[in-house]
Formats: C-alpha cells, structure tokens, sequence
C-alpha cells in the first residue's frame, strides 16, 4: 500500500489576511493563531489517519498555483479563500480543473454578515461548505474529508450523507 491510499494527503490552504488571525478582529475571528489552527488541523488528521499540507498566503496567483499543484497529487483539498471567495472566478476555475474533493471553510458564518459576504464563487466548485463554526470548522472539514477519501470511502458527498 503507497502512502498516498495509507494517509491520503488533504491540502488545507488559507487566503489572504488568515496569517492574522488571533490579532484580527478577535471578536470575530476568536484569539486562536494560525499556528494554533495548523497544530488542531494536524491532530485531527491525524486522529482520522490522513496527511496535511496546511499553507496561508495573501496572493491570488499563489493561492491558485497551489491548488493547480493539488492535482495527481492530494486526495483533497479544504480551503479557507477568505477575501477571494467573493472575488476570485480564477480561483473557481482552478478548484474544477483539479477535479478533487474540495470543502470550503469560514470562520465566521458569511451569511450572517455584509451581503457583499454571501455569494461564494468557490461555493461552486465545492463538495461541501461549513461557514460559522470558528477554528472547528477546520477539524470538521478534516473530519467530512476523511469520509470522502479514507479507507472504505463513498467518493461522493451525497453518497457519504445522503442526497438530499
Ligand atoms: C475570512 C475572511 O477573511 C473574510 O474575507 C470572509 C472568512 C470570511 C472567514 O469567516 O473565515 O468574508
């Protein structure tokens, strides 16, 4: 058995102004770091036998050559695009070419906040959503993934919960 199918590789990729959180807006976005949510994403992988790749950057570009990267490469993708969730059709674009099981995360619940928040151009490309749950959305995310691509795995999200 090859590491891939032992520990499938979960890439968890952060966008812009997430290497602030603890410092930002705490109210909001709670007091923990991002090496805080790196350590409880990697604990919970490896609770649930996966691997991770936890990255932030600010860049656009970055964002998406890192997603392009997860193809033939991770058997999964969780992502936090933060500012570009609204903004960026590339970044879109990028999460359908790769054709992987994609679950987005925020933080904060955006459909509680400013309407410009609400309309996910990511949404579109994603398996699943979690959106108002903290830092645990992360672990729950990590938790749904293995459902979807751990040992025994339904490869589909209807298929793991049920279609509606
Ligand atoms: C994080 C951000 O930086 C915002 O731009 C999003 C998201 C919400 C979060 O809740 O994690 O609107």
């Amino acid at each position: 058995m090859t590491e891939l199918m032992s520990h499938p590789l979960i890439a968890v990729l952060n966008g812009p102004n997430l290497n602030m959180l603890g410092l930002r807006e705490p109210a909001r976005y709670g007091t923990a770091t991002l090496d805080d949510l790196e350590a409880l994403c990697a604990e919970t992988a490896d609770r649930l036998g996966l691997a991770i790749d936890f990255r932030q950057t600010n860049g656009e570009g970055e964002l998406i050559t890192w997603v392009q990267e997860c193809r033939g490469r991770a058997a999964g993708i969780i992502i936090n695009p933060a500012g570009y969730t609204t903004t960026s059709i590339a970044l879109m674009d990028a999460l359908l070419a790769v054709e992987l099981p994609v679950i987005e995360v925020h933080i904060t619940n955006i459909h509680r906040r400013e309407a410009f928040r609400h309309c996910s151009f990511v949404s579109k490309a994603a398996t699943g959503v979690i959106a108002g749950l903290g830092v645990q959305g992360y672990a729950l995310a990590l938790r749904a993934m293995a459902g979807l691509v751990g040992p025994g795995h339904a490869g589909d999200a209807d298929d793991a919960y049920g279609a509606a």
